[in-house]
Parts: C-alpha cells; structure tokens; sequence
C-alpha cells in the first residue's frame, strides 16, 4: 500500500541489532500484587493504593488526577505480563525475536523507594524469571531502569493544598532548596533522590549484570520532566506547574542520577562486578523540526527546538566539542537554568555513556508567525497520536544532526520508533498499513543514513512489543507490532461510568474513579 515500491529491504550490517520495546507500567499490571509499592501512575490514574508501601492515598477515595485524557483507564492489569509473562516471551520466540528492551519497576523492587526500607524478594525474582526466559528463547535483555513509574514514596503529594516544590519534603525529581536569589536550586550529586536512584542502579547491576549486559539508565528525560511538568504526560506535584522553572530543576536531578549510576557502572567494570562487555547508555527522545522554509527565522526556531530538547539532556552527557554543559541556547535565555558544577562537568566528561539512545517518532514543521514558533504539518500523514506525523526523511535527518553533534564515533542505537493506530475491537479491522508503511520507510532511511551518511547506527528497537496501556491516552491509542484482543465491554461486569475501574483480574472494583464521565475507551483488561 501506501506510496512505496516494497522492494525488499537491503542488508544491514552484520550484527545489527534488531529487536522490540516495552515498559513496565505500560504491560505488568498486577499493581497490588507480589509486594510491589505505589507508583505515581498508581496515583495518577486513581488506583486504589490505600495500604500499599509508600502510598500517599491513606483512605478511599484516592484522588484522580484530573489531567489524564481517558478517564479511569489504568495499568493495573494492563496486558497482565506480570503473570502472563511466560506467553509473551513463546510470542517473542515464535517471531524470531532476538532483542527485547524493557523496564523494571522501582517500586516492585524498592516498594516505598527508599533502599533502607528494604528490597522486595518477589518482585527481585520476578525479573529474574524473566529474564532467565527471555536468554531461553534466544532473545538478548536490554534493561531500562526507570521508565517514569518513580516510587510514590519518593514523591509526597499532597493534594489537598497542592504546593510547588523547595519545601524539603520527598519531591522526587523536583527536589530542591530556594536560593537566596528566589530561584529554586537542584541539590546535587548528594541530593536524596540521587542517591536513592544510585541505590537502585547498583542493587539492580549486582542482581542482574551476570545476566544482562546492556543498560539504559532512563528513558526521554524530556518527557517525564518537561511534559510531565505542564502538559500531564506524567504526573508531577501538581499537574500544571510553572513551566519555566520546574523542568529545569527535575532535569536537573536527572542528568546527576544517571551520572551517578554511571559512576557506579564504571567502578564495578573496574572492580571486576561488570565487564568491559557491559555497556550503559540513556534513551532521549525526539521528534524532528524541519523549518518550514528557508527563511532564517524559521531555520533558526526548528534548530531552537531541537537544541532545548534532546540538546538539553545530551550536550550535557555527550558533550559538545569537548564542552558538558547546557546549550548556549538555554543557559543564555532560560530565566531558571541550574548549572553544572566544575567538578560535576568534569565527572560528566569522564563518564560519557558508551551509546546514544534514541527515541525518534515524527516530524513537524515549524514557522514563525508573527515572532512566534508555530507547529505545522503540511501534507504529512498522522497516526492516531496527535502528535505523530510520519515523514522517514525525518529520521535521516536527527541522525544526521546527532553524528554531527555528538560525533561519528558514537554508537547509536534506536530504542523506539514507532506507529499508533485506533482502537479496534476485532482483529478483522487489521489491516495494519500504516505501520507498515512506516517501519518500511523508517527503516529504508536508516539504511541511508548508514550507508549514504556514514552514521553509526548498531541497532533499532521498535515500539512496541505489543499494544498496552498508552500513559495518559489509555487504550486509546495501539503501539503494538502484536494485536492485544482488549476484552473493553464483553463482560457483563465491564465498567460504567458508576463503576469506575473494574480490574477484570481480580474480578473486583479496585479503584475509585471521580470523574468518569467519557471513559472513551472502557478500562478493562487486555490479553496478548
Ligand atoms: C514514548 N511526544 O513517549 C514512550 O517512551 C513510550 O512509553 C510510549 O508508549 C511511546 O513513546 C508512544 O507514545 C513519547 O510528545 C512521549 O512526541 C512524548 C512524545 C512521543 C513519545
């Protein structure tokens, strides 16, 4: 279908790694069980976390968090992996699957996130099993360590008097002191959260490294930072902060968690605990901006764009020109930017990761109008996310720009790309063209920019596995590479706007859900 001639794809290079993505919010479910603690998704979609290690819902109702787009939807069952993780991975095997990225959930292994609380053994071997399955069936483990399911114990919300952050409470990512300036100040290296992740790191890299050799400290800073803080693309102390101000300080935070982890990667290569076998590196994300004409206004608001995105997190890790510090871009305009330490860019030069991750979804145009930045996508064919119009040439020209930045010597690998389509309640309707267009011509571009370009690209990590729960949109929106049968309204037992989330596992209500009213897609449960 579609504008492609459908040749067949040429070779890659030899061991190019080709594989498939998932999250464990997106598909464990199982939130109550096997001791896991509360997330802040468990908190942002309304579960029922009364009695759960590091809650801050201490009686039912629990609040909602009223920015989420399809109400009552949650991942406490979702595709149900936590116990069906078995089938999925003869799914793996029976596709030919030979690399599989996931997450672990903090709060599965660290209930209340704080280490000294201690670790919890069933979630410990959990991923064990896992992975033990996964090496079984020939599929290598990439291991993502947080995917935004931050322990809620980490992060003390409190919602009937929602205040900003710099109190000196649990404030997660945003954890801060007020400068005598008025300007909110990061903590540092010795930061509480820092550490706690560094904890995390370490227990995880001492569990899992004989098994696992590649590890992604975080996945899209951007997203769960900048989006979270203002657009409810994960929660936040409050879902609308000041945008100016808070994704700087939780940036922030995490640029100095994954140099921690980094560090502690580095020592135990050197102790002998890791290899010079293991690499580490951390997943960014980003769209591409191509200016809408060759105006120098618009060719200087795209580059904007991308410099204040994946600039922000990578300069700083990457380096730029043997400089590891924000983009001139933001610490000359930006009225909040916190700053690097000399010793902190100096620890960040001296543990650069071994790859770049990247995410890479579509395009847009951008055009100023009237001084203004203005999104624009012409004839560009859109997904079911609003946010995703697909233009491969896109994807050749980010990698062009991360070779030219971050230098051709860094290996990058693609940890998700990726095509959204409707809901569908049969597996009739699939027809599934537009995703294949895509990872046709996605993948069509990536080998120019391999061989045309001379990028450095060493693998492609589509997203995902299967469709799962879609963070804010729910249901709503199907990822999947595996058509997941959501069982949304066959059951006589299935949600009304009365009884809001029903957890078809369980058979029970298990949450309280205020604002009901367009459920869009019934919450439900879902089975690969
Ligand atoms: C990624 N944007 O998020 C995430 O890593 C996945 O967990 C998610 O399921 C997937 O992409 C699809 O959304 C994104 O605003 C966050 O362009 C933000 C954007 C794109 C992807």
């Amino acid at each position: 279908p579609e504008e492609y001639p459908w040749d067949p794809i040429p070779e890659f290079p030899e061991g190019f790694a080709w594989g498939l993505g998932t999250a464990a919010y997106q598909i464990e479910g199982a939130y109550n069980e096997g001791g896991r603690g509360a997330s802040i998704w468990d908190t942002f979609t309304g579960a029922n976390t009364v009695g759960m290690p590091g809650a801050v819902c201490k009686k039912a109702p629990c609040p909602v968090n009223s920015v989420i787009a399809v109400k009552g939807a949650t991942g406490n069952v979702a595709n149900n992996h936590y116990h069906m993780y078995k089938n999925d991975v003869r799914a793996m095997k029976s596709m030919g699957l030979k690399w599989y990225r996931f997450s672990v959930a903090w709060p599965r292994i660290v209930p209340t996130g704080t280490f000294a609380d201690g670790v919890n053994q069933e979630g410990v071997q959990f991923y064990h099993n896992l992975i033990d399955e996964l090496i079984a069936a020939g599929v290598t483990p990439i291991i993502t360590m947080y995917h935004w399911d931050l322990p809620q114990g980490l992060m003390h919300l409190d919602f009937e008097t929602p205040n900003e952050p710099c109190n000196g409470g649990k404030e997660g990512w945003y954890e801060c002191t007020m400068g005598a300036d008025g300007k909110p100040k990061p903590n540092g290296l010795s930061s509480n959260i820092v550490k706690e992740f560094t904890n995390f790191a370490e227990f995880l890299l001492k569990e899992y490294g004989s098994k696992v050799k590649l590890w992604a400290t975080f996945n899209e800073a951007y997203t769960f930072t900048y989006l979270a803080s203002g657009y409810g693309k994960a929660p936040s102390a409050q879902p609308y902060m000041d945008m100016a101000i808070w994704p700087y300080v939780a940036g922030h935070n995490v640029i100095l968690a994954h140099l921690s982890a980094v560090m502690k990667f580095r020592e135990f290569q050197k102790s002998g605990v890791l290899s010079a076998e293991h690499k580490i590196f951390i997943t960014n994300n980003q769209d591409w901006r191509e200016p809408f004409s060759d105006s120098k206004q618009d060719i200087a608001a795209a580059l904007y764009q991308v410099e204040t995105q994946l600039g922000w997190f990578c300069d700083p890790i990457y380096g730029v020109d043997g400089v590891f510090d924000y983009p001139y871009s933001m610490t000359s305009t930006f009225p909040y930017m916190p700053s690097f330490t000399e010793e902190e860019k100096e620890l960040l030069k001296q543990n650069r990761p071994d790859f770049f991750g990247l995410n890479h979804y579509g395009t847009s145009f951008i055009k100023v109008v009237e001084g203004k930045s203005v999104v624009v996508h012409g004839d560009l064919v859109q997904g079911k996310s609003s946010w995703l119009f697909r233009a491969a040439w896109g994807y050749r020209k980010l990698l062009n720009w991360i070779k030219n930045r971050y230098g051709q010597e860094l290996e990058i690998w693609g940890t998700e790309a990726g095509w959204s389509d409707g809901a569908h309640t049969s597996l009739e309707s699939k027809e599934d063209s537009g995703r294949l267009t895509y990872y046709y011509t996605y993948i069509l571009e990536m080998h120019n920019a391999i061989y045309k370009d001379g990028v450095n690209m060493k693998g492609f990590m589509a997203w995902s596995l299967m469709d799962n729960f879609e963070w804010e949109m729910g249901y709503s929106e199907r990822f999947g590479c595996l058509f997941v049968d959501l069982h949304f309204g066959e059951d006589p037992n299935a949600p009304t706007t009365e009884s809001p989330i029903y957890n078809a596992y369980s058979g029970k209500l298990d949450g309280l859900c205020t604002e009901c009213d367009d459920p869009g897609i019934k919450p439900g449960y879902a089975e690969a």
